[in-house]
């Protein structure tokens, strides 16, 4: 097994021979020191079928099963499906997903650490995942807004990114709102954090979920989430991959948001997603 950072300044390394399927434990450790140190590892020419994708996944550490159903594989539960390709005439997982600045289970007490990619169906026109190293934005963070992020915690709600299902029809969006909030009620975490293994601070913030921090007003919010995302998002804090068949990521989600592209032609576009619990906490209290 191979390890070759990506060009200096980029993001990644790529792992080049092995087969996932023939995963060993050592290489298994190695593969997770990569990702720490990376943040984010890319397998090519992988061809592994959802049982070995999901054994691969449990070398690494423990797959998740998405908290709701609507996303699972109809036979495998830890894949997290992404597809607008009808099977057998229905429909299979939720199409469009993590098209917005975010890093996964945000709004939950215990974040996604890892996660893993692997397209199935590639749309021609583009399949493309965007990423920002949140520990160089705070590190690049100007004084004025470090000054009104460090020490505070910020509040993430996953509400506002819930999807329609079928079981929604005839009822009231205030309705729909409500349950969901009841699901995954708005939570907190420290708005920098610290990485369990390297120490090394990151900006713990997204357009997706974040919402504000606790103890500002409204309007105090809104003027410094603005200010924030600005600075996140600009194009030059941003890396692109593009994808190949047969390519797998997987990535730390501590250090990178992360945003899928858009699929702007419709084409057919499918991924298997797995999250991935690495047992170690998601930061330093
Ligand atoms: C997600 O499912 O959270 C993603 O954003 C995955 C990224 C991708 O599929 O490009």
């Amino acid at each position: 097994m191979k390890i070759q950072p990506l060009s200096p300044g980029q993001i990644g390394a790529e792992i080049s021979q092995l087969d996932l399927r023939a995963t060993t434990a050592e290489d298994a450790k190695r593969i997770r020191q990569a990702v720490y140190e990376h943040k984010l590892v890319i397998f090519h020419g992988q061809s592994p079928s959802p049982e070995e994708y999901i054994e691969f996944s449990r070398k690494i550490g423990r797959p998740q099963v998405y908290f709701q159903q609507n996303y699972h594989h109809p036979k495998y539960p830890e894949l997290f499906v992404s597809s607008n390709v009808l099977e057998d005439g229905k429909k299979v997982g939720v199409s469009g997903t993590g098209r917005y600045w975010h890093t996964d289970y945000q709004f939950f007490q215990e974040p996604l650490p890892l996660v893993m990619v692997y397209p199935q169906i590639l749309p021609k026109a583009k399949r493309e995942t965007y990423f920002i190293d949140m520990q160089r934005v705070y590190e690049a963070l100007p004084a004025e807004l470090r000054n009104l992020v460090e020490g505070r915690r910020a509040i993430q709600e996953g509400k506002w990114r819930y999807k329609i299902t079928p079981e929604d029809i005839d009822k009231a969006l205030v309705d729909i709102v409500a349950a969901v909030e009841k699901q995954v009620p708005a939570i907190t975490h420290p708005a920098v954090i610290e990485h369990p293994l390297t120490g090394r601070k990151s900006l713990y913030v997204s357009s997706g979920f974040t919402t504000g921090l606790e103890g500002l007003s409204h309007e105090e919010n809104r003027a410094l989430m603005a200010k924030l995302f600005a600075f996140i998002e600009q194009d030059a804090h941003v890396q692109s991959y593009s994808y190949q068949p047969g390519d797998v990521l997987l990535w730390e989600n501590r250090a990178l948001l992360h945003k899928a592209s858009d699929n702007p032609l419709g084409e057919p576009s499918k991924s298997y997603r797995i999250g991935i619990y690495d047992e170690l906490p998601f930061y330093k209290s």
